[in-house]
């Protein structure tokens, strides 16, 4: 436990901040005597943040001393959930799940992988080692809700779900943003601490940033430029901006011009598109989408960055296989200053996936009562509720939840999925909360506080703009009671497998190592698991499991072969991180479909326009479609209980704009019900230009009015209404099954007098 300096009886210590995919370094001081956080700053000696923090970093004061948090397992007794020992929980949850697998087979089973999961090292690392246990094909998580239509293309376009483009930021002289609020949100799939700044850094350079959303953002208020489009409507937009390219001879490939295959195709495609067509269908006019297409042609570093509204939408995977196509057409894709591919310092771990046996890695296996197709191993989150209660064989009868809250996250989930998973035989939550979701388990196995961990990025180097990592000690030892979560899942694997704890812990190892040599490894190729093994520092845990990856990757030591190569021991004498560098071209590593190209017209996803001009043709509804948004201080649905991020105004509000509001007879500050197929729920009105007529906008996260949730006292007196109650499971994005939880077509009625405070 390394401070990295003292001043009277205080130590200042280097630390990840936990809640978001930046990682911002920070600098936590605290009283190691009453093991008390005292502040929490951020590090300007870090090289990728910069010092850059916001303000959710302050809450990890609160998180550390929150008193509602569960630091010992919890198992249901009577009905209710009670501390118990950790030998009592294990041992029930390893018979009860036996029991299930033994009487309704392997796929009884299913898990939920919150994004929580992304953050908690020991988590990451060990959950592969309980899912291959377990051997259930019923593997769900939060990024079939944000991330399945991202993975549609990769998978499809490179044959490798890893092979994800990430905006080179700092370097592009024109950016535009696809359904991406940073301002807010900070940023996703683009870990690039302060990327506020970092787009202020563009305007300072003389560079544009562009914003297409159909409400005007806090990012569109910055921008130079922002197209309000009809939601849902992104697919026509950039066909017809892939239109003007080849119809004005603009497509360039530059040095991907042996590497891309199925141009032809693209353009016979794109050329059925005009900009006419794309204007009557989202509302952008015609000379705004041929600007748009030349200043994209013209500029020398341009790029297309798309995050949730272009995923989490009706036609995410043609949006998102046009986003990377048009940065292939203009020359920006893996080049500087356009979209590039991070190497990071160790192979990707979780979406390693890859084309194999003759295909990519989707639809190898389907969903049971709706025949929906996974990606990367993982089935679509809208299915579970179906998987659930939907009797006969095959039936799902139990859940692993791992750092999720899938009832406030996942569409219909205050509605059918509870009920779902009210009628389950077992529910298992590896949470520290108990939530909206976790109250339903039979047993919660909760991590240690997290400064009594050790930190390091596990999943965000293959999306960080720059080759980066960190290595950052426990800040406090365990306190009593407590177990590390790679000793939680080694202690239930064992008892699944009836092995030793010691020797689950080797099983994860290795299987870690076997996959990296399966994922292509040089070193894992070149040298054996044993030798490998024998040169590690750490005996045992999350370290080892880092220690191995940081030694076999690009620029480790390599178990002794390079000398001067990247070790733990070199990484605990450098609090502060290490940095090497900015991306790098590097587009044969990352393209692993058999012909060695990128596919510019994916058979996956071009099958997908016929249903794409279907909604073309038809008449637009006239209703209202209801999207969602962020909060700078709020993080999805767990931190609303924090004291610093818990005060002020209600956030969660209804935003519409006054000429919808004015033929409703709806006022500013006015309750209203509204209403989707799937559920209804009242909140009050905020009136706002900022958003386009026909849409409405409300955040994510809410809804913490479950009496049944004890405590969370702060959270609940600003409980807010859960969205996902709205969500319609029926609505996805096709190829991907990714979930459309925008564009949710709603009726928005007016309740009581304008009286309530917004
Ligand atoms: N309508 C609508 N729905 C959405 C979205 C939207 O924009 N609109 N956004 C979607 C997106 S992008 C996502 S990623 C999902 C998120 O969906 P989820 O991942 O299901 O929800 P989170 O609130 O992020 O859950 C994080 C969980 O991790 C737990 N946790 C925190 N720290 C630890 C720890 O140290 N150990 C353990 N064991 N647990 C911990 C928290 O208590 C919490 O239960 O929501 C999605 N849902
Ligand atoms: N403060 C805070 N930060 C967060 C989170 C949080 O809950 N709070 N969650 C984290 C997570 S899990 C994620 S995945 C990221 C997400 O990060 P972002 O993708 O930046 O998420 P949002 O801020 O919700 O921005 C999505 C934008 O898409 C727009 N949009 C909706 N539908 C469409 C459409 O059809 N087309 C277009 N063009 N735009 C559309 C919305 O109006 C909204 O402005 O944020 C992460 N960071
Ligand atoms: S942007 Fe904020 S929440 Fe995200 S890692 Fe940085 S300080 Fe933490
Ligand atoms: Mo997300």
């Amino acid at each position: 436990m390394a401070a990295l300096m003292t001043s009277l009886d205080s130590q200042v210590h280097c630390r990840i901040c936990p809640f978001c995919e930046q990682n911002c370094a920070t600098l936590v001081t605290v009283d190691p005597a009453t093991r008390r956080v005292l502040t929490v700053r951020g590090d300007k000696d870090d090289p990728l943040s910069k010092g850059y923090i916001c303000p959710k970093a302050y809450a990890l004061k609160d998180l550390h001393h929150d008193p509602e948090m569960l630091t010992g397992p919890m198992m249901r007794r009577g009905g209710r959930l009670e501390p118990v020992t950790w030998d009592e929980a294990l041992d029930f949850t390893a018979q009860r799940l036996s029991e299930l697998q033994r009487d309704h087979g392997p796929n009884a089973i299913a898990s939920y992988f919150g994004t929580g999961l992304t953050h908690v090292p020991g988590l990451a690392l060990y959950a592969p080692l309980l899912l291959t246990t377990l051997g259930s094909n019923q593997v769900y998580s939060a990024s079939s809700v944000d991330s399945h239509a991202h993975f549609m293309a990769t998978a499809s376009m490179f044959g490798g779900l890893a092979s994800m483009p990430i905006p080179d930021i700092d370097n592009s002289d024109y950016f535009v943003l696809i359904g991406a609020n940073p301002l807010q949100s900070n940023g996703s799939f683009l870990t690039a601490p302060g990327v506020p700044w970092r787009l202020r850094a563009i305007q300072a350079r003389g560079g544009k940033v562009v914003v297409i959303d159909p409400r005007r953002t806090e990012t569109a208020e910055m921008a130079d430029w922002h197209l309000s489009i009809r939601p849902g409507a992104d697919a026509i937009l950039l066909l017809a901006i892939a239109h003007v390219l080849f119809e004005r001879n603009l497509v360039d490939l530059g040095e991907l011009a042996d590497h891309a295959s199925h141009l032809d195709e693209l353009r016979t495609i794109a050329l059925r598109f005009t900009p006419e067509i794309a204007s009557a269908a989202c509302g952008i006019p015609v000379e705004d989408i041929r600007r748009l297409a030349q200043e994209l042609a013209a500029a020398p570093r341009a790029c297309i960055y798309g995050r949730i509204g272009s995923s989490m939408q009706q036609f995410g995977s043609i949006t998102n296989w046009l986003i990377i196509a048009i940065n292939a057409m203009t020359g920006n894709l893996d080049q500087p200053g356009g979209s590039m591919f991070p190497r990071g310092v160790f192979e990707a771990i979780l979406f390693s996936e890859r084309y194999r046996d003759g295909s990519i890695p989707y639809g190898r296996w389907h969903t049971r009562v709706s025949h929906l197709p996974e990606l990367g191993a993982q089935l679509p989150c809208a299915a579970m509720m179906e998987e659930m209660d939907t009797p006969g064989e095959g039936q799902v009868r139990g859940l692993i939840t791992l750092c999720g809250n899938p009832v406030l996250s996942t569409p219909n989930g205050g509605g059918r999925l509870t009920r779902a998973v009210e009628g389950l035989d077992f529910v298992l939550s590896f949470d520290i909360f108990i939530n909206e979701t976790t109250r339903h388990a039979d047993v919660i196995l909760p991590s240690p506080r997290c400064l009594e961990h050790s930190d390091f990025m596990v999943v965000y180097p293959f999306f960080t703009v720059r080759d980066y990592i960190r290595w950052n000690a426990a800040v406090f030892p365990a306190s009593a009671g407590s177990m590390h979560d790679g000793d939680i899942m080694c202690e239930l694997v064992a008892r699944l497998r009836g092995i030793t704890a010691r020797q689950a812990d080797d099983l994860a190892l290795e299987m870690l190592y076997d996959q990296l040599r399966d994922q292509g490894n040089p070193v894992a190729a070149r040298i054996s698991f044993a030798e490998a093994k024998a040169c590690l520092s750490e005996q045992h845990g999350q370290d080892q499991m880092f220690e191995l990856l940081v030694r076999s990757g690009p620029y480790g030591d390599h178990f002794g072969e390079n000398a001067a190569g990247l070790t733990l021991e070199k990484l605990k004498s450098m609090p502060h991180g290490v940095d090497f560098g900015p991306m790098q071209p590097r587009i044969a590593e990352v393209i692993h479909l058999p012909d060695g190209k990128i596919d510019l017209a994916p058979d996956a996803i071009v099958r997908d326009l016929p249903r794409f001009e279907r909604w073309l043709a038809e008449e637009k509804p006239a209703g209202l479609q209801l999207l969602g948004r962020r909060h700078m201080r709020s993080f999805n649905t767990w931190m609303h209980n924090l004291p610093s991020l818990a005060k002020g105004p209600n956030p969660c509000t209804l935003l519409m704009n006054p000429a919808d509001a004015h033929v409703r007879q709806i006022a500013d500050g006015q309750m209203v019900r509204i209403r989707s197929r799937t559920g209804s729920v009242e909140v009050p009105v905020e009136l706002t230009d900022e958003i386009r007529s026909g849409v409405v906008s409300l955040p994510h996260g809410w809804g913490h009015d479950d009496p049944l949730v004890p405590g969370q006292q702060r959270a609940k007196a600003r409980a807010g209404v859960n969205y996902n109650l709205l969500a319609d499971e029926t609505l996805l994005d096709v190829p991907s099954c990714n979930t459309n939880l925008n564009a949710i077509p709603v009726e928005v009625v007016p309740l009581a007098a304008p009286s309530v405070q917004t």
